[in-house]
């Protein structure tokens, strides 16, 4: 692969924007070398400036979940424009997808669209303060729900179960409110919990986390969870921005069958557009702005092209009986595929998947937290990133990310990822 066009794009992107890119991962800084510059997509396919063409495990992140310009979305977004793109008043249409995704998601009665799934997951987080009025949250180390301050924390020094900023610009002040815990370790929330007595409002989980590699909740934690908010009057946070409607219609809830207090999400309820949304019983989201007095709000919150995007989108995977079996099928045969193709070549690895999330970690130990993630081999990570590139096969430019497969995928194009996959493991 030549990357000449994408390389001079770069540079001059790095004189107009930080780093040249708008989002840090996409700047490969994790795996090294020179980000490439996506020009079109369609279906399961990326082309880029130089004209290189990639199977795409990426998918924009999550939302492409039925692949690049999907028609119907498509459509949609350009029949909206002919109407005008936004208008900061009512619409019909915003009525019409949010009674859209709350017939296709358990335990919600109402939901607010914003703009990103770090706007959905803060303003969770501000409406269980309101809704509680406690102050204090629980996180867990390695799960990501955006970039607004109390997320941005680290475990405290030592044995403090206060948070420390992760990065300059986020306060103490804010880090004290923010505990850690550990992913699929019940007794150090029931721990965090004991100290922190009625001080805890909520705990924010992604449910199956997906932002240190895909980790699979250990039996019994999530209802574990739901079993510690109910008994200490905290309310349970499921960010689904990146599980809703992709591990099922009803995502996560659905799933496992288990009820969360709040949800949010972000990505596939955009339809690849700029969307975000978060939702919850009457009783909690009756506490929102103008009815209650929590406030949030945003200029471009239900904007209609988005609204036109997002709603083709759910209806499109709302009648499609067959989605998540067909997405569970093909990422059981690429798993099955790659770890036949790592095994062959002697490679210590482990690879975990719920669904259609997958990730590919070069450590022989089993991956079920944050802590196990990181003792993954990023030396060769990065050789098989980059190897896997070479070959026109793109996946997610560090560890700690999982792989979003698309329905556009035929079994064709996994045969060329699982072939691809053991050329390059021959190589390590
Ligand atoms: P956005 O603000 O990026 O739309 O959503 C934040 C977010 C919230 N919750 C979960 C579970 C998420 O995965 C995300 C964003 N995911 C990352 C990829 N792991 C977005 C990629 C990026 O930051 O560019």
């Amino acid at each position: 692969m030549l990357y000449q066009r994408s390389s001079q794009l770069f540079v001059e992107a790095e004189k107009v924007i930080p780093g040249g890119v708008n989002s840090p991962v996409r700047a490969f800084k994790a795996v090294g070398g020179t980000p490439i510059f996506i020009k079109s997509a369609k279906g399961a396919y990326l082309t880029d400036e130089d004209g290189n063409r990639y199977i795409d495990y990426i998918n924009s992140w999550g939302p492409m979940i039925l692949g690049h310009a999907y028609e119907p979305v498509v459509k949609a977004i350009i029949d909206r424009t002919q109407l005008g793109t936004s208008f900061g008043t009512p619409t019909a249409l915003e009525t019409e997808i949010a009674a859209l995704a709350i017939s296709m998601v358990p335990n919600i009665d109402k939901i607010r669209f914003v703009n990103s799934g770090t706007e959905a997951c803060m303003s969770a987080i501000r409406l269980a303060r309101g809704f509680t009025k406690k102050d204090k949250i629980i996180k867990f180390a390695g799960c990501y729900h955006g970039h607004s301050d109390s997320f941005l924390i680290q475990a405290g020094s030592g044995a403090s179960t206060f948070g420390t900023p992760n990065s300059p610009g986020v306060t103490s002040g804010t880090a004290k409110d923010t505990l850690l815990a550990c992913y699929n370790d019940l007794n150090n929330v029931s721990e965090l919990i004991a100290a922190n007595p009625n001080e805890i409002a909520a705990i924010i989980v992604e449910p199956v986390p997906g932002n240190m590699g895909c980790i699979v909740p250990k039996a019994g934690f999530l209802h574990g969870l739901r079993k510690l908010c109910t008994e200490n009057n905290i309310l349970l946070i499921f960010d689904e921005v990146m599980t809703g409607f992709r591990l099922a219609k009803g995502g996560v809830q659905e799933l496992y069958n288990i009820q969360a207090d709040i949800v949010t999400f972000g990505k596939v309820i955009g339809g690849g557009l700029p969307v975000g949304a978060f939702a919850a019983r009457a009783e909690i989201m009756n506490h929102l702005a103008p009815l209650g007095p929590v406030y949030q709000a945003g200029t471009l919150s239900g904007n209609p092209l988005a609204m036109a995007a997002g709603y083709a989108m759910l209806k499109a995977i709302n009648e499609d009986a067959g989605l998540f079996q067909r997405l569970e099928e093909k990422t059981a045969y690429l798993e099955n595929g790659i770890r036949e193709a790592l095994t062959e070549a002697n490679l210590d690895h482990t690879i975990n998947r719920v669904g259609s999330m997958i990730s590919v970690h070069f450590d022989a130990e089993q991956v079920t937290d944050f802590q196990s993630a990181a003792k993954g081999d990023n030396a060769r990570f990065k050789q098989f990133f980059h190897g896997l590139l070479q070959e026109g096969i793109y996946i997610a430019p560090s560890a700690y990310e999982t792989w979003f497969i698309t329905d556009a995928l035929t079994y064709e194009d996994l045969d060329a990822t699982i072939a691809a996959v053991r050329k390059v493991a021959a190589s390590l």
